[in-house]
């Protein structure tokens, strides 16, 4: 299905950073894929808006801050269940930077999530306690963006939460599936299609994109 683009379409781009790719702290599987699909699509768009996942040393996601526990195991916190995390995207480190070749010149907002110590955040709208918000809604509503097609990693966890947080605060979202890929653990990667499905989250593949001029 063609879906022609607006010039108030954003393209949301999640957590292209080092620490994710291959090598990475906490690799996704071809994760280096999504460079070139995304770059062609940051021409395409009026606007480019790039989350970038922030973490301090002390992180509560990290294991290796929690005594006797490894990576990919789950913890009850606070606001519930937190999964576990190799320590990944430490402030101002290389792995927090954005991928090599990452090139997207009309990026107009990056937005930082994960920097509080004891709250994660996958969303790029909502931290994980489920209360404290990024700013972004706000951003978007207030130059009056209102469609939004996320693309990045990991699909199964930053983009998913981010596209469901989309459409639950009234925004159209749709996830660019090509120029994404997933971490996939436990079942994650067919769970969040699902929610996504029911949320009312497209699906779409990059090819179907084109400019508006
Ligand atoms: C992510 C796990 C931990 C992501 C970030 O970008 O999907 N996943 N931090
Ligand atoms: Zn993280």
């Amino acid at each position: 299905m063609e879906m022609p683009l607006l010039p108030d379409d954003v393209l949301l781009v999640v957590d292209v950073q080092r620490d994710f790719l291959p090598g990475g702290a906490l690799a996704v599987p071809d994760g280096d894929a999504v460079v070139a699909p995304i770059n062609r699509l940051g021409l395409l768009f009026g606007h480019v808006l790039l989350t970038q996942d922030w973490h301090p040393a002390e992180h509560v996601s990290f294991a290796a801050n929690h005594i006797d526990r490894a990576p990919f195991e789950q913890v009850e916190l606070p606001y519930g269940q937190q999964m576990l995390w190799p320590t990944h995207c430490v402030q101002g480190s290389d792995g927090a930077g954005f991928a090599p070749g990452l090139d997207l010149p009309r990026a107009e907002l990056v937005i930082r999530k994960g920097f509080r110590r004891v709250v994660d955040s996958y969303s790029a709208f909502t931290e994980a306690d489920r209360r404290t918000p990024t700013g972004l809604a706000g951003y978007l509503r207030e130059r009056g963006l209102r469609r939004l097609f996320l693309v990045g990693l990991a699909t199964d966890f930053c983009v998913a939460w981010s596209a469901l947080d989309a459409a639950a605060s009234g925004f159209e979202a749709h996830v660019v599936e090509d120029a994404c890929r997933a971490i996939d653990t436990q079942g994650s990667l067919d769970r969040a299609w699902r929610a996504m499905g029911e949320a009312g989250v497209g699906r779409i593949d990059s090819h179907a994109l084109h400019g508006w001029a």
